[in-house]
């Protein structure tokens, strides 16, 4: 999961000689998974090939298929091949990834994400943190171990979201000892948006770097829209099994049971969704403390249940019925994602009763989860102004004994609908650097309407920047590599290499070309910024060129000569004034 990107070599002037100096090539994290390989046409109809051989010959598909077969109707017709059937199971051992490092064992994917963790950025290149990082209780190690990576997910610090029936998947983890996670939401609604442009949004996020997709679609074709996203997706992909629960009973809260819910989670757990936002935490005791908040319950699947508790004036099923969705999700070990029902959706109303009263709740719950073995991982807010920011991570960590924290930015001023992405990357690079494990991504279309391939890949570069300065604050090993090497490029009027380690090269080799298309313009020492005359690159070059050097050479000498030193005495009898 990684890309090679070549560069250019330096060019140094040895007297009336140029000499080339080869620079090496910069290894970057990539999750792309197959779409990397821009000669690879890739057959949507056919899905990925399997990345997880081993889960073939696996006792843990079996078992899972055994307990919950569902007789269901999946409507619609499947153009996938489904997973190989496997080994029957032992019975009585779990399967999830908790599970398994509790009794000590190194998983397949356990090896693949240390791997894919150790990768150094330009591993071949100048490794040397310049800053140190402060990490704020993180404890980063300078290698990346699978056995580190076992320790931390035995001990639910860190998540490796991979269902057993998602073999097409690359696995990836998230936890606040590795590299932050960055996820984009995608998905139909009834208003807008096609099957073809979701999956396309798929590849396009995971191509300007999501670590990971959810499917969020409503309205029609849930069920064909979520196989074609899975069945072709390198990343895992989350859901919130309550939005297509709410599809089935006609859109009516109040008709919702558990009945319903419990079908559609064992429907998207066959399908092999990798983790799921459950928001067990909105208890009907909570309610009122949101009575008297601006912006009420902002949360889409909050509201749906706050509005069941409401109707019926009972406690919400899915906290009620918590140990049983545990026992679903640690057959397929589908991870949970427990959901903040009751963020706070203006900045008026962060940090709030309502707020805290629901992560209490997630606390216990996390403690419910572990026990039945499954991975957990805590949502988080919403609307937060900056000095508020550090508290919900230091009281996330406390209450759900840092489980993972997943926040939706957060956005740290309301007054900038169309520039979402910028608002909420300031407070997600920010409680990135405190500890938070993965931030889901905020597009310029949030608060507006549903994002574009355009606002895709604006809200996926903004939180690849905010993940990417966590990551070096931090001082996760190596991060500051990339940093150095474009650095070096953009010294030396390397514009080809500037552009290709660049997040985004296209946009960087577009707007360079706007004013200057030429191609000798890609070797020259100014662009049209500052015009050639003021390029403070160009003018630090001058003054490294030998004969300055020897021109400061000369009066060092002189410096010396009158006795090197910076303070002399005052000369006597000195005119006043001076
Ligand atoms: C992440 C952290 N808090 C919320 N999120 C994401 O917001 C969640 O994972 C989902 O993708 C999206 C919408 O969730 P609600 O509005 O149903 O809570
Ligand atoms: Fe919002």
């Amino acid at each position: 999961p990684a890309r090679r990107i070549r560069q250019s070599p330096t060019l140094e002037r040895v007297g009336d000689l140029t000499r080339t100096v080869p620079n090496p090539a910069v290894l970057v994290p990539d999750t792309s998974g197959p779409y990397t390989d821009a000669r690879l046409s890739v057959d949507l109809r056919a899905g990925l090939g399997h990345a997880r051989p081993w889960l073939a010959g696996d006792a843990r598909l079996a078992l899972a298929r055994e307990r919950h077969h569902p007789a269901l109707d999946v409507s619609g017709p499947l153009p996938f091949p489904r997973v190989p059937r496997p080994r029957r199971a032992r019975p009585g051992v779990g399967i999830t990834q908790l599970q398994a490092a509790r009794r000590g064992e190194i998983t397949p994917e356990m090896e693949f994400v240390a791997l894919r963790e150790a990768l150094r950025q330009g591993s071949d290149f100048d490794l040397t943190h310049q800053h140190p990082g402060q990490g704020f209780g993180a404890v980063i190690p300078r290698e990346i171990t699978p056995e580190f990576v076992r320790s931390e997910v035995a001990r639910g610090r860190a998540v490796i979201p991979a269902n057993i029936n998602h073999p097409e998947l690359e696995p990836t983890i998230i936890g606040r000892n590795f590299r932050v996670k960055i996820n984009a939401n995608l998905g139909t609604s009834i208003v807008t948006s096609s099957i073809e442009e979701e999956v396309g949004k798929m590849i396009w996020a995971t191509r300007w770097g999501a670590d990971t997709v959810m499917d969020l679609s409503t309205g029609r074709h849930i069920h064909p829209t979520r196989e074609w996203i899975v069945r072709n997706s390198a990343v895992p992909v989350g859901t919130v099994p309550i939005y297509q629960a709410l599809e089935k009973v006609g859109g009516v809260a109040e008709d919702l049971t558990w009945d319903v819910y419990r079908d559609t989670l064992i429907e998207q757990a066959e399908q092999g969704v990798d983790y799921m936002t459950v928001h067990a935490g909105v208890r009907l005791a909570h309610l009122p403390l949101t009575a008297r908040r601006r912006t009420g319950i902002v949360s889409r699947g909050g509201s749906i249940l706050a509005k069941w508790c409401l109707a019926h004036h009972r406690e919400n099923f899915l906290y009620t019925h918590f140990a049983e969705i545990c026992e679903l999700l640690a057959a397929y070990d589908i991870t949970f994602s427990l959901g903040d029902g009751l963020r706070p959706g203006s900045l008026e109303d962060a940090n709030d009763a309502a707020q805290f009263a629901e992560l209490d709740t997630l606390g216990e719950l996390t403690r419910v989860a572990w026990d039945h073995g499954v991975q957990t991982m805590i949502e988080g807010p919403g609307h937060v102004p900056m000095q508020l920011i550090r508290e919900n991570m230091t009281r996330q960590l406390d209450v759900c004994q840092e489980a993972p924290f997943y926040t939706l930015g957060p956005l740290t001023t309301d007054i900038a609908p169309g520039y979402d992405h910028i608002t909420s990357a300031i407070g997600a690079a920010q409680i990135a650097w405190y500890g938070t494990a993965m931030l889901c991504y905020v597009t310029p279309k949030e608060h507006l309407g549903l994002p574009d391939r355009q606002d895709v890949r604006d809200g996926v570069i903004a939180y690849r920047i905010a993940a990417h300065a966590a990551d070096l604050a931090k001082g996760h090993p190596g991060a500051q590599a990339r940093d150095n090497a474009l650095s070096r490029a953009r010294f030396e009027f390397r514009w080809e290499d500037q552009f290709n380690l660049s997040l985004d090269p296209l946009k960087a080799r577009a707007l360079h070309d706007e004013t200057l298309p030429a191609d000798a313009a890609k070797t020259a020492h100014f662009c049209s910024m500052c015009g050639p005359h003021f390029c403070s690159m160009k003018l630090s070059h001058d003054l490294r060129a030998p004969d300055v050097l020897a021109g400061l050479e000369e009066k060092a000498r002189e410096f010396r000569a009158l006795g090197g030193e910076v303070y002399v005495p005052r000369p006597e009898q000195a005119p006043e004034g001076e």
